[in-house]
């Protein structure tokens, strides 16, 4: 049966904000709130604590392929972050660190699933019920689940028949000692070339399975010394400096992959002489070589993956998979390779988006059948039939060539400016479809010259070919076109008296 949310605090009171995920989103998104002076509202997590990606992943080798001077939120920058690339377990460290800073954590709730969240129009209330069946209400839903989370097996005949360790590189099990085992990873995206260099020399064997290579282009990592740190920490003018650098550098990519095909030539042309001068052996330069352009699926940064291809101990196995056995893979010539260990670095689900979460808009409308043919929404931030609902690193806001976390920031001064209309009298705020459709028209039109639509297959894609993950341009224009909500494109309706709730 279902009973109201256990929280002391909020027990048979209206939320002013319900958050889903406490990620770098739902952080971002409560430290404003709390910012603003409200304190009714809680972040409901799905895990057992906050950080999101940061928290789940821990395969050996995470780390973010964005320099953690820019992958942080602008008003708390970090002067200790230990490398360019720090790994997972700092980032996580900084998110823990910055929620405590900023007080949010007595309004994060851990280990609270949300499973359903409908719109209940009579009350102009959102709805939640969560996966334990206890229940919340809120005048307006922030979504921040993000998309990088729900992990995608392949579906091999026979994997469920293997007998030894499975796991996914999203739900990794520290207490499985991979020294001395022999291990398949199977999939080469971002995440295996951060896993199979931090194991192979750990493994006693390592095949990995290549269904498609992708571009890899050096990370360049390094160190930072305790004095660039101390002058960071002593002249914040200076790591903000930093911080841009990196932005603009980044942001410049985005004339290539967007505009300028010459320019990813450019890029491209470094890769292959990377690759050429990495890989001396041209047969497996060769496997490793894509037949696409550089961009067109997440470009792979890294120093140390093509090393760890060319150890004796690992393989690196292009014939298709075609069945799993009790003892190994096999593959499509038949030959079995006998493993104890099977390692899915094979991603998420992420075009079938939030289908984790039953999203119930106006008139019972269900958001997974509203996106069947592809997630839409405006500025990836609201979508028409779902009033005072929020989306953060929705639709269309997804990023090959910069960092989330500028999004993110951007999503919630967004979502921010629509929520004071609620606080200041207002009851429903609603983009208009013809608002949502112009936007979404002219995007996917953007689209169709950028590198993400050049014919490779990639998870950027919906099964229909169209892309719902990616911004089409540069997140500086984001950024302007987001820098507040124009009321003209929503339809605002005054609130009934009973919906008006004290901060
Ligand atoms: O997943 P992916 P990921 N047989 O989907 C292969 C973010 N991320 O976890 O290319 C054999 O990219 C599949 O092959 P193919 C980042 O946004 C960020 O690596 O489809 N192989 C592919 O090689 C990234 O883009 C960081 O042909 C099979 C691989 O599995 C996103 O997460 C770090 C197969 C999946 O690659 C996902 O990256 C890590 C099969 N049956 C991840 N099925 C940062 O540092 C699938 N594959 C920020």
């Amino acid at each position: 049966m279902n009973a109201p949310f256990r929280d002391p605090q909020t027990a048979g009171q209206v939320l002013d904000v319900a958050i889903i995920g406490a990620g770098f989103s739902g952080l971002c998104m409560a430290i404003k709130l709390k910012e603003a002076g409200r304190t009714n509202f809680r972040v409901f997590e799905k895990a057992s604590d906050i950080g999101g990606t940061w928290f789940l992943n821990r395969y050996p080798g995470c780390a973010c392929d964005v320099p953690s001077h820019l992958y942080s939120f602008s008003f708390d920058q970090n002067p200790d972050w230990s490398r360019a690339y720090s790994p997972a377990s700092e980032i996580w460290r900084y998110q823990k660190a910055t929620a405590e800073k900023h007080g949010i954590l007595p309004f994060i709730r851990c280990d609270a699933e949300v499973a359903r969240a409908e719109y209940d129009e009579a009350a102009g209330l959102w709805q939640l019920t969560l996966r334990s069946g206890e229940t919340a209400a809120a005048r307006a839903l922030v979504a921040g689940a993000g998309i990088l989370h729900v992990p995608s097996y392949p579906e091999i005949k026979g994997a469920e028949s293997f007998t030894g360790k499975v796991m996914h590189t999203a739900t990794w099990d520290d207490s499985y000692d991979l020294t001395g085992k022999r291990v398949a990873v199977i999939g080469t995206g971002a995440s295996a070339v951060q896993l199979v260099p931090a194991i192979a020399d750990k493994v006693a064997h390592l095949d990995l399975y290549q269904r498609t290579p992708g571009w890899v282009i050096p990370r360049m990592d390094y160190a930072f010394k305790e004095a660039s740190k101390a002058s960071f920490a002593r002249v914040p003018f200076l790591q903000r400096l930093w911080r841009n650098l990196i932005y603009w550098r980044a942001e410049m990519l985005a004339i290539g992959f967007t505009r300028k095909p010459k320019m990813v030539a450019k890029f491209q042309k470094l890769a292959e002489d990377y690759m050429r001068h990495a890989i001396p052996n041209p047969e497996l330069r060769a496997k490793l070589t894509p037949d696409f352009p550089l961009g067109c699926k997440r470009v792979l940064i890294s120093d140390d993956f093509y090393p760890a291809l060319q150890r004796d101990n690992v393989e690196v196995i292009t014939d298709r998979v075609a069945e799993i056995r009790g003892n190994g893979v096999v593959t499509a010539d038949g030959r079995l390779r006998e493993v104890d260990a099977i390692l899915y670095a094979t991603g998420f689900r992420v075009t079938d988006w939030l289908s984790h979460v039953d999203i119930r808009g106006r008139g019972g409308r269900e958001l997974i059948d509203d996106w069947r043919d592809g997630a839409f929404a405006y500025y990836g931030v609201v979508v028409n039939g779902y009033p005072n609902m929020f989306l953060l690193l929705g639709p269309n806001t997804g990023l090959g060539h910069n960092s989330v976390v500028f999004m993110i920031e951007a999503q919630v001064r967004y979502a921010m400016a629509c929520i004071k209309w609620l606080w200041n009298g207002a009851g429903t705020v609603e983009v208009k479809k013809e608002v949502q459709d112009a936007f979404n028209a002219q995007l996917h039109e953007k689209m169709k010259g950028t590198v993400w639509m050049s014919g490779c297959k990639s998870w950027y894609l919906n099964a229909n070919g169209t892309n719902s993950t990616i911004w089409p341009d540069f997140t500086v224009t984001y950024w302007w076109k987001t820098r507040s909500a124009d009321r003209r494109d929503f339809d605002v309706a005054p609130a009934k008296v009973a919906e008006k709730v004290a901060a």
